[in-house]
């Protein structure tokens, strides 16, 4: 059974060198061996703070997470597209086919605090999805987890195809595996997660991700990045312990995402925090155009700073830095910036970028990455950066 296999594969925390040599017999860890290759260069250790940021350090989470351990790393979560193997279908559109496999994974999500998570593909939040408004979507899901699960898309598609429990395959059982297939539409910053039952439970425990639709009429140029707010209850009674974006608590914080100033960014954000009604993102010292669901290209809100969303709400945050510095974005909940939820950008002149990419562990292909993601060329407009 190769639920046991891909277990003791993992176990081994040989993922990398796993690759297609010895999962070739095993469907599963074939999979699993390609998605890893994103994640395959490690981030140091124990990296060293950017410049100022130790000055936060007070009050901060204490050590650092083994991102190598965890097989992902928050800084590389945010420019981590997944445009699945594109291909073209003989009416002329594009078909993009995703492999996405559900098991049981301890993460660790604060310095020395494991998580007994369910995970799509060995990482919360799952594989971030991207594509083209109208593509067509083609999802392999096995499910080698220890309970059912779906796959649960928010987009238009058929009610055989929206992987809730009783309707069309239902949920998909331990062993089991199905094909999700719709095209995608509307264009925006979407999400995925398991709709098993009890919901909050196959949420919490870390099975969701980021799906993107680049509109055809392309954006702006800009330095794009995903962050998906979430958080744990490790002890189980129904609360939260630790809150995030991107999973592990006050990374950002630790080792601040670098800009350049002037630059325009445009941020995909999904709030799936459980048991709590709300999350929100502030940003310190600028304020931001949002695009409610990333549905439409002019702005549903201008000119504001912070944004609240609940459950499975998303948008998008187009913003610019204007001077050089470090800066504080956070949920305006106090307490779950205790508890994890604060970061920083660390705005720089352009010719120090490389020296602020490789004092966080980043290098030229993270920088690539993070200003070419969209699968459509780029709108020259006034607006553009
Ligand atoms: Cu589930």
């Amino acid at each position: 059974m190769f639920q046991h296999q891909l277990r003791h594969l993992w176990a081994r925390r040989d993922l990398l060198r796993l690759g297609l040599g010895s999962g070739a017999s095993l469907a599963g860890a074939a999979l699993l061996g390609r998605h890893a290759e994103a994640q395959t260069e490690s981030p140091p250790a124990h990296s060293v703070p950017a410049h100022g940021a130790s000055s936060h350090g007070g009050s901060l989470l204490v050590g650092s997470v083994d991102h190598a351990k965890n097989g992902f790393d928050p800084l590389r979560l945010l420019v981590d597209w997944d445009y699945g193997r594109a291909s073209t279908l003989e009416n002329g559109q594009t078909l993009r086919q995703y492999d996405i496999v559900a098991f049981d994974r301890e993460i660790e999500i604060a310095p020395g605090l494991f998580f007994p998570a369910w995970t799509y593909n060995g990482r919360v939040p799952g594989p971030t999805l991207r594509c083209t408004e109208g593509d067509r979507i083609r999802i392999h899901f096995i499910n080698a987890g220890s309970h059912p699960h779906t796959l649960h898309f928010h987009g238009f598609h058929t009610a055989e195809m929206d992987g809730i429990p009783n309707v069309g395959p239902g949920e998909i059982g331990v062993g089991e595996r199905f094909t999700y297939e719709f095209d995608a539409e509307p264009f925006g910053c979407h999400l995925y997660h398991c709709h098993a039952v009890p919901l909050k439970r196959h949420i919490h425990k870390g099975l969701y991700g980021a799906f993107i639709i680049d509109p055809k009429a392309g954006r702006p140029p800009a330095r794009e990045l995903l962050m998906v707010m979430n958080a744990f209850d490790t002890n189980f009674d129904g609360d939260n312990e630790i809150y995030a974006v991107n999973s592990v608590g006050h990374e950002y914080a630790k080792r601040p995402i670098p800009l350049i100033a002037g630059e325009l960014v445009r941020l995909y954000l999904i709030n799936i925090t459980e048991f709590d009604p709300v999350n929100s993102m502030h940003l310190h010292a600028t304020f931001f155009d949002y695009y409610d669901h990333g549905t439409s290209l002019e702005p549903t809100l201008r000119m504001v700073d912070t944004i609240m969303q609940c459950q499975a709400q998303r948008g998008i945050l187009e913003f610019t830095y204007r001077w050089p510095g470090q800066y504080m974005f956070h949920a305006h909940q106090t307490e779950f910036v205790e508890l994890g939820w604060m970061g920083m950008f660390n705005v720089v002149p352009p010719e120090q970028f490389p020296a602020a990419l490789e004092a966080v562990g980043l290098d030229a292909a993270w920088d690539e990455r993070s200003t070419h993601g969209s699968t459509v060329a780029p709108v020259q407009n006034e607006q553009g950066g």
